[in-house]
């Protein structure tokens, strides 16, 4: 089973929410308190040196961060992750420009 690291509030966690629901793929949540401090313990460090939420630990325990990471791995093999280069290119291209130009902002 997928475990999904969220903190509520994050609008990067909540990417991950919103395609999962979508794709309805099940998953757990493990809740981190980032301004309590639970993003920079040992333990979660070793899921994301950056200690940051979201992060999705996959079935082989394997853990990946950086949503836009996330979500082209859920998104794989689905619509919402073409295979033609042009339409996938096109998906990277406002994934990307979502972490410069809107993500800083609202962080
Ligand atoms: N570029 C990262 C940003 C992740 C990020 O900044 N997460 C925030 C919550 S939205 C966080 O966990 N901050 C805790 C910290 O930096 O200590 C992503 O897209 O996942």
């Amino acid at each position: 089973m997928l475990m999904l690291y969220d903190y509520l509030p994050s609008q990067n966690a909540w990417k991950i929410r919103v395609l999962l629901g979508l794709l309805g793929i099940a998953y757990e949540t493990r809740m981190v308190s980032i301004f309590e401090g639970e993003s920079r313990t040992e333990a979660f460090l070793k899921l994301n040196p950056a200690g940051a939420v979201p992060v999705l630990a996959v079935d082989n325990g394997q853990a990946i961060a950086e949503s836009n990471a996330i979500l082209t791995l859920v998104a794989e093999g689905t619509p919402y992750l073409p295979t033609d280069r042009l339409a996938r290119a096109k998906v990277m291209q406002w994934l990307f420009f979502e972490q410069y130009y809107v993500e800083p902002v609202i962080g």
